[in-house]
């Protein structure tokens, strides 16, 4: 096993091929993605999904807990600004009009201007993982970006037999060079973990929250989905894995995190309880939500709160791939969070906004969930902490959602899983 594991390390210090002939390895599958997803249905006052949910005993334990009625108030248009990306994965906007955008596979940062006229790949980030073994997810500025230029964004390790997990990194944006410098790693979540078990639950959503600090979500990282849940580590808090981790811009725990002085827990985890969290923004008002991937039929949007413990995998509105209940099959045990919203079936929620821009006045206050396997944007009218209404946006273009921002001009932007980075203006 040495003698091989040092092998793999020599022929990672071997030249590598050009890009066109050293295909990056495949995004990885999600289940139940494969399934047929139909088109909604589109009716005032009715929830957008008629089919039955999968978890035949569920029942929502207040009445907006899901399928919230269908309302739409404004229209838009679509403008596809480049559909030349590889695996898109989030959007940041830049103070001069541009945009950096990160690209999962082989993980790299590129800039994109308004009509879509795309950089080469930054410059920097080699030194992070071996070449074409790095992934990249989140990318966002600091909020001292206009004087100091520095950037955060998540990134992982795609190594053959090896461990990894989600990493945080800052770098240095030059953006007429083509390049982020000064790149440092400055949280590593633990532990590592081996490469069956990446699956598509890394997390990685990173936030700045009002007061400077910032939160990065981490996946439960079940790979398998083997339904060991005994051994799942999103209840255990000696760990990283299915949490949301609350850091200084330095990378350290925050000093307000719940249990910093608690014997054997990590001092960074702000919640717990988590499954596969792809959406994670804060509101104007300083509440975080997030969204996740659930077992089957068990998405969830949750209000995120310092110390709290969201279920994962103990409660679930979902059930198990094969059909079985998860765990016991309960749905609700004092001590954890419901989510505020489910979907069942599911959706397979990516990238969260908070709609709080002038060019859509009716989406004010509105949150923007993409989907995968919901192929669209799902937008959701709060009102006292719940979902009131919901409307399926996109669902005409039947593609997978990667991520949704909207842009410092109002307007929604939204990345495709595949390629494609789209811009929704009224009309
Ligand atoms: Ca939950």
């Amino acid at each position: 096993m040495r003698r091989h594991l040092i092998l793999v390390g020599l022929l990672a210090l071997l030249p590598t091929a050009p890009m066109a002939q050293d295909a990056p390895p495949p995004p990885p599958r999600t289940v139940g993605d494969s399934r047929e997803f139909p088109p909604p249905r589109l009716v005032e006052g009715q929830g957008w999904d008629a089919r039955p949910p999968e978890k035949a005993d569920d029942k929502p334990l207040f009445p907006e807990q899901t399928r919230a009625p269908y309302h739409k108030v404004a229209s838009y248009k679509v403008t596809t600004i480049t559909d030349k990306l590889h695996l898109p994965w989030s959007i940041a906007f830049l103070p001069s009009g541009k945009m950096l955008v990160s690209e999962k596979y082989p993980g790299q940062l590129r800039i994109v201007d308004g009509s879509g006229t795309l950089s080469e790949p930054l410059t920097g980030l080699a030194m992070l993982a071996p070449p074409r073994k790095l992934g990249v997810l989140d990318v966002v500025l600091a909020p001292s970006f206009a004087k100091s230029h520095l950037i955060y964004f998540s990134f992982f390790e795609t190594l053959a037999e090896g461990y990894s997990n989600t990493y945080l990194a800052h770098g240095v944006l030059d953006e007429a060079a083509g390049s982020v410098h000064d790149v440092t790693v400055i949280y590593r979540g633990v532990p590592v973990l081996p490469e069956k078990n990446f699956s598509a639950k890394q997390g990685g959503r990173i936030v700045f929250a009002r007061d400077g600090s910032l939160f990065m979500t981490v996946g439960d990282r079940d790979g398998n989905n083997k339904h060991d849940y005994d051994e799942s580590l999103a209840q255990k808090l000696d760990n990283d894995v299915g949490k949301i981790i609350h850091l200084t811009p330095e990378g350290a725990p925050s000093p307000d995190n719940p249990f910093l002085n608690t014997p054997g827990v990590r001092p960074e985890i702000w919640a717990y309880g988590i499954r596969s969290p792809q959406g994670f923004v804060s509101a104007p008002d300083g509440t975080f939500w997030e969204t996740e991937h659930g077992p089957r039929g068990g998405d969830e949007l949750n209000r995120i709160q310092k110390g709290k413990n969201y279920g994962w995998p103990v409660i679930t509105h979902g059930i198990d791939y094969p059909g079985g209940p998860v765990n016991e099959g309960i749905i609700a045990k004092e001590g954890m969070e419901q989510p505020v919203y489910y979907w069942d079936p599911v959706i397979a929620p990516s990238g969260l906004a908070y709609y709080n821009g002038t060019l859509f006045p009716q989406w004010r206050g509105n949150l923007l969930a993409g989907a995968l396997r919901g192929l669209g944007v799902y937008r959701l009218v709060l009102k006292n902490g719940k979902v009131i209404q919901e409307e399926p946006l996109l669902s005409e273009l039947k593609t997978r959602i990667r991520d949704v921002r909207v842009g410092p001009d109002g307007a929604v932007y939204v990345l495709t899983e595949q390629k494609a980075l789209l811009k929704l203006t009224p009309g």
